[in-house]
């Protein structure tokens, strides 16, 4: 293929610059990047220009068609170019004039999409095109084939005509002799030789000559047969290897890639650095947010500890409260109590257990209001801080509640009443009632019976004293009485070991307590600073995904940026000296 190093640089340059735009529109980049890529993308796309001009019938069409293997262009013996074609690449065939003999033709055929053909009538036909190829073809060719055919290579009209072409674009001009099938190698030989002289004469320079057959190269290239020996001897070879050089050498071309390269470095290099940047805020950021969680826990047990000196207090209010109420039980422990109540019936010592909450209440309840204050004040001196270190990126409008209250003086309160509910539900675990009640009932029962059971010694003393005299009497009595007071001394034993079972009991819940109360505000404190989690986490979650997904792009422009470093190294070869 024609110029297919150029085109291999040209397709890797331009698949790189693709994956560059679309990594910039990914990262959501500048605008004003993408555009550059694109329109680089879009100029890599200039294709090349290629003006064929000659006589008459020397065989310029069948030449272009020969080199592109197509047959885009017509041919015959009569003249058949009879304006300038200018051949481009169309989805489907279509023509249109777009200059006084001048017709653009569309034609679906690949190579015209790097190549724009600009077939000429020949110089001898039409006097007044020589002017429109000179002046607006030549000088956008990249390559001017003149084209002489080796039946008539002296025709004096393409002498003439080049003579016309500024000098300076004389450098794009090969000459090829055509239809050298017409001839003998000799005779060949004789022509070239001649033509190179004349040149040298009229133009003071050489212009790379080419003897071939287009007849030759077009019947390898479509039919196969015999293909090697009829392209060897078209002397096409030599001529294409010359047009891919001057392709592939191109210095406008090659400046134009290497410039290109260069300001896509310039966007890479952009893009590479603002990606490693965000890259380490982001490493940054979440690293922050794992410090402000580190920090977090300690704030907890920092608040934690400040409750201790609170469950301290409440032990000893405690121990009072229980002694107090133990003291009122007392006063109905008595054995007198115990005999006042066989008549009122439910003479129990009345709901000691909302007695104890309640004195447990007025005792601690403000020194817990207290706490719950502390942990309001530790829970906004932290939101501060995390405020301050988080510089406003996170939403701290999250803690207010949905009455838009404050996070934290929702903590507050709930934790005064959740310290209440505990309160109760320790003394309710207390189980006063049932500790109490037994004995009572006992006792009560006891100084029921008292009665029945010395009431009967009464007339037994009588009669034995009537009967067997005083001394019996007496002793009678002396027995009752000691009856009536040993009964009093079990009634009282019963009284006393209930109330040491209250006390014990008061006694062993201390621990209880102390575990109710330090759990609850532990489970309080938790939960309140848990909302810092709960905001920072998603934070941490989408950070730790922009992080992988930086990794995965920098991988990519690191990918690029390799495959630039080997086009430039590349490209480094076919670039002129500066
Ligand atoms: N023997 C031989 N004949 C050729 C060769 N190339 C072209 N011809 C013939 O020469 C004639 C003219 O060919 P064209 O390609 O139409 O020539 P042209 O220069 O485009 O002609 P115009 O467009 O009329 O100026 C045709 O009959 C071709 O078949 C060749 O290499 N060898
Ligand atoms: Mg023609």
């Amino acid at each position: 293929m024609i110029g297919e190093e150029y085109f291999d640089l040209r397709s890797k340059l331009g698949t790189d610059l693709y994956v560059l735009a679309s990594l910039v529109k990914e990262l959501g980049g500048s605008g004003d990047d993408v555009h550059i890529l694109e329109n680089l993308i879009a100029s890599l796309r200039d294709p090349f220009v290629f003006v064929v001009v000659g006589e008459v019938n020397v065989g310029k069409s069948t030449f272009l068609n020969a080199l592109f293997g197509a047959d885009f262009s017509r041919t015959g013996v009569t003249p058949t170019t009879d304006r300038i074609y200018f051949f481009k690449h169309g989805n489907e065939v279509s023509s249109t004039t777009i200059a006084p003999s001048v017709e653009e033709v569309r034609v679906p055929c690949g190579f015209l999409k790097d190549f724009h053909i600009v077939d000429t009538p020949g110089t001898n036909s039409i006097e007044n095109e020589h002017q429109q190829i000179t002046e607006r073809f030549v000088p956008m060719a990249d390559l001017v084939v003149f084209v002489f055919s080796a039946m008539n290579p002296w025709g004096a009209s393409a002498w003439q005509f080049l003579e016309k072409v500024h000098r300076h674009w004389m450098r794009n001009v090969i000459f090829v002799l055509q239809q050298c099938d017409l001839r003998t190698p000799e005779e060949i030989q004789v022509i070239t030789d001649y033509m190179g002289q004349l040149s040298r004469q009229r133009f003071n320079r050489d212009f790379p000559l080419f003897a071939i057959s287009a007849k030759k190269a077009y019947l390898a290239r479509s039919s196969g047969l015999d293909r090697e020996r009829l392209l060897a001897e078209s002397g096409f070879l030599a001529l294409e290897a010359h047009i891919s050089e001057t392709v592939t050498q191109s210095p406008a071309r090659m400046t134009k890639l290497g410039s290109a390269l260069r300001l896509a470095q310039h966007v890479l290099d952009q893009l590479m650095h603002r990606t490693s940047t965000r890259l380490e805020q982001v490493q940054e950021r979440k690293h922050l947010i794992d410090e402000m969680q580190a920090e977090r826990e300690v704030q907890v047990l920092r608040t934690k500890t400040k409750f201790t000196a609170a469950l301290d207090v409440t032990d000893r209010d405690y121990r009072e409260a229980a002694m107090h109420v133990v003291t009122l039980a007392d006063k109905n422990f008595s054995v007198r109590a115990a005999f006042r109540a066989i008549k009122e019936d439910n003479r129990l010592p009345a709901n000691l257990d909302l007695r104890i909450y309640q004195d447990m209440l007025a005792r601690s309840g403000e020194r817990w209001h207290q706490v719950a204050s502390i942990l309001e004040d530790d829970f906004k001196r932290f939101e501060d801080y995390i405020s301050h270190h988080w510089r406003g990126e996170l939403h701290l409008t999250e803690l207010k509640n949905d009455e838009g209250e404050d996070v934290s003086t929702e903590a507050r309160l709930h934790f005064i009443s959740k310290f209440e509910s505990a309160m109760r539900r320790f003394v309710l675990g207390l189980k006063i009632q049932e500790t109490v009640e037994p004995g009572m009932m006992r006792s009560r029962l006891r100084a029921r019976r008292f009665p029945w059971i010395v009431a009967p010694f009464m007339p037994a003393t009588a009669a034995v004293w009537a009967i067997l005299g005083w001394q019996a009497g007496l002793i009678g009595a002396a027995v009752t009485l000691l009856t009536a007071l040993m009964l009093l001394v079990i009634l009282r034993a019963g009284l006393r070991h209930t109330l040491r079972q209250l006390a014990d009991q008061f006694d062993n819940a201390r621990d209880t307590l102390r575990t109710i109360l330090s759990d609850q505000a532990t489970e309080e404190t938790v939960n309140a600073f848990g909302i810092f989690t709960r905001l920072l986490q998603p934070a941490r979650e989408d950070l730790q995904h922009e992080e992988q997904s930086k990794r995965d792009v920098s991988t990519r422009l690191h990918e690029v940026q390799t495959s630039f470093q080997k086009l430039a190294g590349q490209l480094q070869g076919h670039l002129p000296p500066s």
